[in-house]
């Protein structure tokens, strides 16, 4: 059962990953009534504490294989992701691309513009200076990335979801696209873009975002994978037509997180 007492983690911890998975093989109106999974729910669920690497690649890989179905079922959208005491910040914080950190894209910070468009009023280019003048939020919180790993980090921005408001954005659209400088994309649906800790950021721990965590913009969702924060953003889509991503198209899971 998915709910069952929770066990000292470890030794049980591929039981009830089995149990899980036979869970989600069967029709989906029996994950319905079930406790709502986030994924820290996930992480105690399968007994991963989101610190030790062996249980973190068991929890991501028990993911992977949820379709996106599953994933909606399961996950609850207005769930929040746990947050961190400064003293957990993880230093120095991880790099990580689809290629190695000396391709970093130069973001020339003057002629900068993050570009709306789609189902959008507000169709507009918008300056470093204009979103930094926007009411800014922070968060410490978990990056997890499918890759094996995962760190705590500080970032600071602009809520997506007053962003998204200012920019005129359609909120009744099914999904948000982002493109980024190195010609990395992802989508996300609606909840997600809305959601309260999705934060369309500029600083990473007090400073201006360094090159290789995305600078000038990146999308913070802590309740997704890392695949789904997109650094180096340069222009943001609203649309109902699936969108797909960079990942997403090679195989990645779409809804990639809670
Ligand atoms: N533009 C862009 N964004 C990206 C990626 C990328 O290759 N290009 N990789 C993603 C993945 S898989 C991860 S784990 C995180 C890594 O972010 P970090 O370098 O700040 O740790 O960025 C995500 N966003
Ligand atoms: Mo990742």
């Amino acid at each position: 059962m998915l709910h069952k007492k929770r066990l000292p983690m470890s030794s049980h911890a591929d039981a009830i990953l089995s149990d899980a998975r036979k869970e989600l093989g069967n029709p989906a109106r029996r994950l319905l009534g079930k406790q709502v999974l986030t994924l820290g729910g996930l992480s105690l669920l399968s007994g991963c504490d989101l610190s030790t690497d062996s249980s973190i690649n068991m929890m991501l890989r028990t993911m992977s294989g949820f379709n996106d179905q599953a994933q909606a079922l399961l996950f609850n959208p207005r769930q929040m992701a746990p947050t961190y005491p400064e003293s957990m910040i993880t230093r120095p914080f991880p790099f990580n691309a689809f290629y190695g950190i000396d391709e970093v894209p130069e973001v020339d910070p003057a002629s900068y513009r993050l570009q709306v468009s789609g189902l959008a009023k507000g169709k507009r280019a918008w300056t470093l200076a204009e979103l930094g003048a926007l009411p800014q939020a922070s968060q410490i919180t978990r990056h997890i990335c499918i890759e094996g790993w995962s760190a705590i980090g500080h970032w600071g921005g602009v809520r997506f979801a007053d962003f998204l408001q200012q920019a005129g954005a359609d909120l009744t659209a099914k999904y948000v696209s982002l493109h980024c400088a190195d010609n990395y994309w992802t989508s996300i649906d609606m909840p997600t873009a809305l959601h309260a800790q999705t934060l369309l950021t500029l600083t990473y721990d007090g400073q201006l975002l360094p090159p290789q965590y995305g600078f000038p913009l990146k999308l913070r969702i802590p309740t997704k994978l890392g695949y789904k924060n997109p650094k180096h953003i340069v222009a943001i889509s609203v649309t109902n037509d699936y969108p797909g991503g960079y990942w997403e198209n090679q195989g990645y899971n779409w809804f990639g997180g809670s």
